[in-house]
């Protein structure tokens, strides 16, 4: 029989991508019997309660003499003590930088005589695609990397990435995201009358961040060209500001054609009750939410860009467009609303493929089998 582990799990504890899959994968090992120390500033916004499970506090004190707060030492220190109080086994950070730097000094501070953890660095994008391309980050980002026991990424586009940005040596694993949809409530139809959204209509869903690279301006002026306008409802989840897009709803004339819900911690209810995604990023390592819509049985229309052709499947699971073109979206949308045939084959086909590349346990098996090796390598 295997060996229980004790692993550390550093990550962001926000609505965003990578503190999802942290979180959810932590939730699954503990079910799977394994010991997890989530170490964060905040308690992951999904972790629940349960048996394995622990929450460590980065806590953040403010001093006048520091111009910026600091957060990558008390995060350090932090590690290190849950290190040595736990003894465990793996560290699993999320992003190189302040994570895996953190973990790095934490590491050197723990010394040759204490037990020390394998550090495995997963990484999300932005360490690669935005940071990396700044100056006064590439260095720390490159050596935080370096120095990592093994190197994972969310997508086969961003390892690729990655190793032309920093000129990485270090072998790095594949390792996707994963989403499994739970038995949704309220109903599809409770939500759509809650929305005042008929049947007759087709209900477009995007969900993000909001933030400048997911474009959600492109989406707004695709849906403003539909030749179907008139039959479409858009309902964004924003997982951030909105206020910069208001104004442009506005000019869009498109009042009546946005629905906008601002922080939805429970979003499966709302997947359930759409008909399309849409999403039009110009940079997206893999795009946690496209799986998420795919997995409940709704085709996307999407960029072709980053990791995104990786999750879905071009004329398959949904439609591919060039980034920057609302007119490519706004086509590529009427098509799929004037074959509603096609629509409900591509969300089968949609549903199927994310429950067979895409299964938590899988991917879980996979993330196990990576601590394994490093820990052997040793
Ligand atoms: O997309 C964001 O702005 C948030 C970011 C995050 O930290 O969660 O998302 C990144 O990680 C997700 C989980 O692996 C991926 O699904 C997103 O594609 C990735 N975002 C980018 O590469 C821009």
């Amino acid at each position: 029989m295997e060996s229980r582990l004790k692993i550390g799990m550093v990550c962001y504890p926000s609505i965003g991508g990578s503190g999802i899959v942290a979180t959810e994968l932590g939730m699954l090992l503990a079910a799977a019997g394994h010991e997890i120390h989530f170490i964060s500033y905040e308690r992951p916004v999904r972790l629940k309660c349960g048996e394995n499970l622990f929450y460590h506090p980065v806590v953040v004190n403010e001093y006048s003499l520091f111009k910026y707060p600091d957060y990558t030492l008390p995060l350090s220190v932090r590690i290190m003590e849950v290190c040595a109080e736990h003894q465990l086994d793996v560290l699993h950070v999320h992003y190189a930088v302040p994570h895996a730097t953190g973990a790095l000094l934490a590491k050197q501070m723990l010394g040759p005589d204490k037990k020390c953890p394998v550090i495995l660095t997963t990484l999300h994008g932005t360490d690669t695609n935005l940071l990396g391309k700044d100056p006064h980050y590439r260095p720390i980002i490159k050596y935080s990397i370096e120095n990592s026991d093994g190197v994972s990424t969310v997508s086969e586009s961003l390892k690729v990435q990655t190793i032309e940005t920093f000129g990485i040596q270090h072998s790095i694993k594949v390792i996707p995201n994963f989403y499994a949809p739970a038995t949704v409530k309220p109903s599809r139809e409770e939500v759509r009358q809650e929305l005042q959204v008929t049947e007759a209509e087709h209900l477009l869903l995007h969900m993000s961040n909001a933030r400048p690279g997911k474009r959600v301006i492109d989406v707004l002026k695709a849906v403003a060209r539909l030749n179907n306008r008139s039959r479409v409802k858009l309902l964004i989840l924003a997982g951030g500001d909105f206020e910069p897009y208001e104004a442009e709803v506005m000019r869009l004339d498109l009042q009546d054609r946005v629905i906008v819900i601002k922080d939805v911690k429970d979003i499966e209810p709302y997947l359930n009750a759409c008909d399309l995604g849409l999403y039009a990023s110009e940079a997206e390592s893999f795009g946690l939410s496209i799986l998420e819509t795919l997995a409940h049985g709704k085709p996307v229309v999407a960029t072709d860009v980053g990791g995104i052709p990786e999750v879905v499947q071009d004329g398959r699971t949904g439609l591919l467009v060039p980034p920057h073109s609302p007119e490519a979206l706004a086509d590529a949308i009427d098509q799929l609303i004037d074959h509603p045939e096609q629509m409900t084959a591509m969300g089968q086909a949609a549903a199927e493929d994310a429950k067979a590349r895409f299964a938590p346990p899988v991917i879980r098996d996979q993330y196990l089998r990576c601590y394994r090796d490093l820990l052997a390598s040793l």
